[in-house]
């Protein structure tokens, strides 16, 4: 069947017809991902009050892309004491926070104790914020530092109080790539072998894509698609990410960066693909905030949030190391003719700004 028609009926779309989508004109495929984000939510755009927070960036994993983990490029290694992770949450629950979303490098100085306890000490003094922490690549690099199933870490997170998974560590799930990228790291079998089993303790995760980098069209459609396809069996994602590489402090050598077009058609594209994933986010942090206030009219319907501090993403190069002010980042919503609705970690609505 023709693509167009596909499209115009809502069918289940294909890998050949996801890459094949990449050749349509901009406006088409935005009216088409646009016609599906307003069916859902009309021009609702969910945002959230978080505050990042990277407890450390000595890692054992070396991804080529990165510039966060201490390095020969990054010589300024850190390890927050638990007093210090308190002290940012103390700060930033103070201004409005509802979700800390906690991420560290894979670091095998410390034990799993400190990974762990963390959470526990939070949810003591903030028993109603929502702690969003650990990847599928920190999971399984605790695992095999520490001798364990991936099923007993689980365990442990839903024992100390981690409330839901962020998507990151994904990168690409195609194996050359990945083993060129990011050799060492979690398999992309594992990675969302760990999302499943999260999913079964009745929990919710979110999914990224590192993109922008070496990867072709078609590896990111294939990356869609493993997720459909778990998304099938679990239902436990809320949103997936697309994440746009950023080039600066690393060692991934990239000759061409993605158009401001190809950023967007990929948010279209995940938006059409992903035909079971309900939100669609343009985190800002990597698009720039620009561009993914457009990407509202992309199939995006989620902007993350205001964030406060970044460390991941702003040393290699994006505008996030301070985050947003709330009320300037409403308005920038709402000035692009979205409404802003501030949501919660599961995507309850809070109130419209
Ligand atoms: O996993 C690392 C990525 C991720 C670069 O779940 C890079 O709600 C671009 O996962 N260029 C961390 N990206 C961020 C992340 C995330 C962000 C916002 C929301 C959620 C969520 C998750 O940043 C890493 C990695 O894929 N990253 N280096 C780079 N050079």
């Amino acid at each position: 069947m023709d693509l167009i028609e596909k499209l115009k009926n809502s069918e289940r779309l294909t890998l050949e017809d996801g890459v094949k989508l990449y050749e349509l004109d901009i406006y088409t495929l935005g009216e088409f991902a646009d016609k599906k984000r307003c069916e859902l939510y009309s021009y609702k755009t969910y945002f959230n009050i978080n505050r990042h927070i990277n407890p450390t960036n000595v890692c054992k994993d070396i991804c080529k892309f990165c510039g966060f983990s201490a390095n020969r490029k990054n010589p300024n290694s850190y390890t927050m004491s638990l007093d210090e992770v308190l002290k940012i949450s103390k700060n930033a629950i103070e201004n409005g926070a509802k979700e800390l979303h906690i991420v560290s490098a894979h670091n095998d100085k410390v034990s799993l104790d400190w990974y762990f306890n963390m959470f526990k000490e939070i949810k003591k003094l903030y028993p109603n914020i929502h702690i969003k922490a650990l990847t599928a690549a920190e999971i399984d690099f605790l695992a095999k530092e520490h001798n364990l199933s991936y099923e007993s870490v689980i365990d442990k997170m839903v024992e100390y109080g981690v409330d839901s998974m962020p998507g990151g560590g994904a990168e690409i799930f195609n194996e050359s790539v990945r083993d060129f990228i990011c050799k060492g790291k979690v398999s992309s079998e594992n990675w969302l072998k760990i999302h499943k089993l999260w999913h079964q303790k009745n929990r919710q995760s979110n999914a990224t894509m590192l993109f922008g980098h070496i990867e072709e069209r078609k590896h990111r459609v294939e990356h869609m698609i493993r997720l459909r396809e778990l998304q099938d069996e679990t239902n436990g994602f809320n949103a997936f990410i697309p994440l746009v590489y950023q080039r600066e402090n690393n060692y991934l050598k990239v000759e061409n960066f993605p158009t401001g077009q190809e950023i967007l058609k990929t948010y279209a594209i995940s938006r059409l693909v992903l035909d079971n994933i309900p939100h669609i986010k343009a985190y800002w942090v990597t698009s720039s905030i620009n561009l993914a206030l457009v990407a509202q009219e992309f199939g995006a319907d989620d902007l993350d949030g205001t964030i406060q501090k970044e460390s991941i993403n702003s040393i290699v190069g994006a505008k996030s190391a301070n985050g947003m002010y709330l009320n300037e980042f409403v308005n920038l919503i709402k000035d692009s003719n979205f409404r802003a609705i501030e949501r919660d970690s599961l995507y309850n609505e809070i109130k419209e700004h």
